[in-house]
């Protein structure tokens, strides 16, 4: 996979492909990461690439011609109609379909912003679409941009290990995480839950399969309202339920 990133601060994109998951990716060769700086392309002498916003305000904007020819030469290293994709506050909540679907692309363009806002034409004539990672405002969209990359990369063939990577498919199969533990046993006044202790398997994944259902009913419901649950996990969740004292079914 290729993916092409258009920012103003390429030493801080670069760093995701510095460590971890994404670093070995790009060792293995299973990614290439090219960053385009639109001062890189600005034709004046001071190399400018913002200008005050038409209409008054505070702050600056970024401008259209540096970063729209940055976008061009970043999407010259991809196949052509490879997505352009603006990290922004606007856009759609980026959630783990859009990281599989971006997982099954050759590559994209991801354009991460500063100062106050992007000039509007850029994102009309060069952007294919917007994604934001919540309701809130960064300093810039290069953090985004990386996290993004470490959810998309972690999803390609040869990535994660083959039981990493069955957990993950099990882990998003629409449910919160079930919780991990590790030596020691106890600590804190804190034991580890005898299950995960007792070496039977069917038990420890049927007890994790109940506590993902159960942390996805109390803290995420509309994950769960996604799901059409079958009668097991309903079983399951009801029970999670009854040990906390608020049973699902009502008795009688
Ligand atoms: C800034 C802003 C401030 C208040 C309300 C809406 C706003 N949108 C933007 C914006 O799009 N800014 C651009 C990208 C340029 C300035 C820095 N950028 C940015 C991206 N800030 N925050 C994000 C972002 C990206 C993805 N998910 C959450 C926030």
């Amino acid at each position: 996979m290729h993916i092409a990133v258009v920012s103003l601060f390429p030493e801080l994109v670069g760093q995701v492909c510095e460590y971890g998951v994404v670093g070995r990716a790009v060792e293995r060769q299973l990614l290439s990461l090219q960053c385009e700086n639109p001062r890189d392309f600005a034709e004046d002498v001071h190399r400018t690439v913002d200008d005050r916003p038409y209409g008054g305000g505070p702050g600056m904007v970024l401008k259209y011609e540096p970063t729209a020819r940055a976008i061009r030469q970043a999407k010259d290293s991809l196949p052509a109609g490879s997505p352009v994709i603006c990290l922004s506050p606007q856009g759609k909540v980026f959630d783990q379909v859009d990281a599989r679907r971006f997982a099954g692309l050759q590559g994209f363009v991801l354009l991460a912003g500063r100062y106050e806002g992007i000039d509007e034409r850029l994102i009309e004539s060069e952007v294919d679409e917007e994604l934001s990672l919540g309701d809130f405002v960064l300093s810039g969209g290069e953090i985004a941009a990386m996290a993004v990359i470490d959810a998309v990369v972690r999803l390609l063939p040869g990535v994660l290990g083959d039981a990493a990577s069955a957990m993950q498919d099990s882990f998003m199969d629409g449910l919160l995480d079930h919780p991990h533990y590790t030596r020691p046993e106890l600590v804190a006044g804190q034991r580890v839950p005898a299950v995960l202790l007792s070496g039977d398997h069917a038990r420890i994944a049927r007890w994790r399969q109940k506590q993902a259902l159960g942390r996805s009913f109390l803290r995420r419901p509309d994950l769960l309202e996604k799901l059409d649950l079958d009668q097991e996990q309903r079983k399951l969740l009801d029970e999670f339920l009854k040990e906390r004292g608020k049973p699902l079914s009502r008795p009688g």
